[in-house]
């Protein structure tokens, strides 16, 4: 049994090391060893053909909850991916939607610049009720992120592909209920994998479409999914003729984001270097380690990836 890695730089060691811990049976594959002896890969941004390299590989381990790197590669190899369902991910993503959605509803930019300048003025404040946040992606990470946000008191709604059965939050499922999802929402938070169909999502059109009649000042786009579904040229228009009021984005077309993107200066926008949640080592190991071991004993893999929807 043996597991090659393929994670950045300045990382490796540490993964190399965590991984062992939790699986001590299990050999960490070297670059100078044989390709035949590769059963595993656990992988972060694996560059396009690495994988393609390993003959015997039976399960690719994404280092992460999103796949999208991994289905960048043209070469995949036809095994199952398995992603990343971890409550401790899970409960860091959730802190940082519910901490953005809190920063825009509270007004903390304002305050801040407020802060600035020594003055003390109170602000109008709607309450949590009076606002409709929609999640697009109700899936692990947007489910638990929605009900955070439905016990604070906001009126919540998801949208996916499929519909949700999931108290006290209105469930948009397809297409067809995209547009009046987004036509009730004032806060809308990004949680969707990155697949061809939500490659652009994020744009002038999408953004024309929230609602600007709410108890907040204008629409605010919170992105944690992945910076492929936004398009920055729009969200940066819409934030100057005032179509959008605010976003807080973790994600972006390319990261890092260049030190020249516009999206660093604007008052209104809160910019995270993509740390939403970031894997850890430990409990990550812990689940890789109990899929190979469930693996061997002729069990099935828990959360693999439909290669077909790419998430
Ligand atoms: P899940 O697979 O559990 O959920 C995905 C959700 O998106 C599902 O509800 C699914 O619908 C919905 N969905 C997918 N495609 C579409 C579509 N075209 N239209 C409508 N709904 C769609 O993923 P997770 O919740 O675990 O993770 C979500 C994403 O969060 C990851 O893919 C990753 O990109 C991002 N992430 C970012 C991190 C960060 O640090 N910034 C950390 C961790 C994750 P249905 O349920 O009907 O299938
Ligand atoms: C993930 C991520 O997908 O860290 O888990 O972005």
């Amino acid at each position: 049994m043996s597991l090659h890695l393929i994670i950045p730089e300045g990382r490796l060691d540490s993964w190399r090391n965590h991984i062992q811990k939790a699986a001590p049976g299990l050999a960490i594959h070297e670059q100078d060893n044989a390709v035949e002896d590769v059963d595993y890969a656990f992988v972060w941004l694996p560059p396009p053909g690495e994988l393609a390299r390993f003959p015997n590989l039976k399960v690719i381990f994404s280092m992460g909850a999103g796949v999208d790197h991994v289905f960048a590669d043209p070469n995949l190899p036809d095994v199952p991916i398995v992603r990343v369902v971890d409550e401790n991910l899970t409960m860091r993503m959730t802190e940082w939607v519910v901490m953005n959605v809190l920063l825009h509803h509270r007004q903390f930019r304002a305050y801040d610049v407020q802060n600035s300048k020594a003055e003390w003025l109170e602000r109008e404040q709607p309450g949590a009720d009076e606002v409709c946040v929609g999640v697009m992606g109700l899936g692990v990470i947007g489910a638990d992120s929605a009900l955070r946000l439905r016990d604070l008191g906001f009126q919540v709604a998801g949208w996916s592909n499929s519909r949700k059965d999931i108290a006290g939050i209105e469930s948009f499922a397809g297409e067809s209920e995209k547009q009046e999802f987004l036509n009730r929402t004032d806060i809308l938070i990004n949680l969707l994998p990155l697949t061809p169909q939500t490659q652009g999502l994020i744009d002038a059109k999408l953004i024309g479409s929230l609602a600007r009649n709410g108890a907040i000042s204008g629409p605010i786009i919170i992105n944690a999914g992945r910076g492929g579904s936004q398009v920055e040229a729009d969200i940066i228009g819409c934030l100057n003729d005032g179509s959008l009021a605010g976003a807080s984005l973790d994600v972006f077309e390319t990261e890092p984001l260049p030190a020249e993107s516009p999206l660093w200066a604007n008052p209104n926008v809160f910019i995270t270097p993509h740390v939403a949640a970031v894997s850890d080592p430990v409990s990550i190991s812990t689940y890789v380690a109990k899929q190979i071991t469930r693996f061997e004993q002729g069990k099935p893999l828990q959360n693999v990836v439909d290669p077909n929807t790419r998430y």
